[in-house]
């Protein structure tokens, strides 16, 4: 049994955008820092890092009309739209994107999806079925926001009969108090914060 990451959300209107969130420039570096640990030892090959500790995306994938932006009578900004610079993975982290391992979700306009869970790759396939796939009991996840998409694609995992890890120095979030709220109620359902 394997374990992998799921990095979520790491968008640029997340970090410096639209809806720029609290500690996401830290939750990138740290994210980067946490990769580096698990893949210490190897030649940092590209292939080789992924192969033996693969890291899933997540993306939040609007479309421009999307129901949960202010104009549409939704309640956020418009925001990670696809095909924007607002809706694409920070830069850093690009070395580790392949296509197979990235879940869009909220593509569908009249659905809010924060759930990762929910989200499927360029074959259609969901994130659960990928996991199920690679073999991994563990995962350990990482992104922005704490409050929404993070809290609720832990819980879902966590549903689905995953040992969950929450990697709290990694998290960006709209509030400090709804983020801290969040991983006490992500701890109480059995999700490990480490
Ligand atoms: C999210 C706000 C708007 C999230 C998505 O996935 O955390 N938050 N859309
Ligand atoms: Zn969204």
């Amino acid at each position: 049994m394997n374990s992998a990451l799921i990095a979520v959300d790491f968008l640029y209107d997340f970090i410096e955008g639209s809806l720029a969130c609290a500690n996401a420039e830290n939750a990138v570096r740290n994210t980067l820092g946490y990769i580096e640990t698990v893949t210490k030892g190897q030649n940092g090959e590209e292939n080789e890092i992924l192969d033996t500790y693969p890291i899933l995306f997540v993306r939040d994938h609007h479309p421009a009309n999307h129901s949960s932006f202010i104009e549409n009578g939704g309640i956020w900004p418009s925001h990670c739209v696809a095909g924007t610079k607002g809706g694409e993975i920070h830069k850093d982290l690009q070395p580790y994107v392949r296509e197979e391992l990235t879940f869009d979700k909220g593509c569908d306009p009249s659905e809010e999806q924060y759930s990762g869970f929910e989200g499927t790759n360029a074959a259609g396939q969901s994130l659960a079925e990928v996991l199920e796939l690679l073999d991994c009991s563990d995962v350990f996840v990482s992104g922005i926001a704490t409050e929404y998409c993070i809290k609720n694609t832990c819980l879902d995992l966590k549903k689905a009969g995953f040992r969950v890890h929450l990697l709290q120095h990694c998290l960006g979030y709209v509030d400090e108090t709804g983020h801290r709220e969040a991983i006490a109620e992500m701890r109480q359902e059995g999700i490990i914060v480490e």
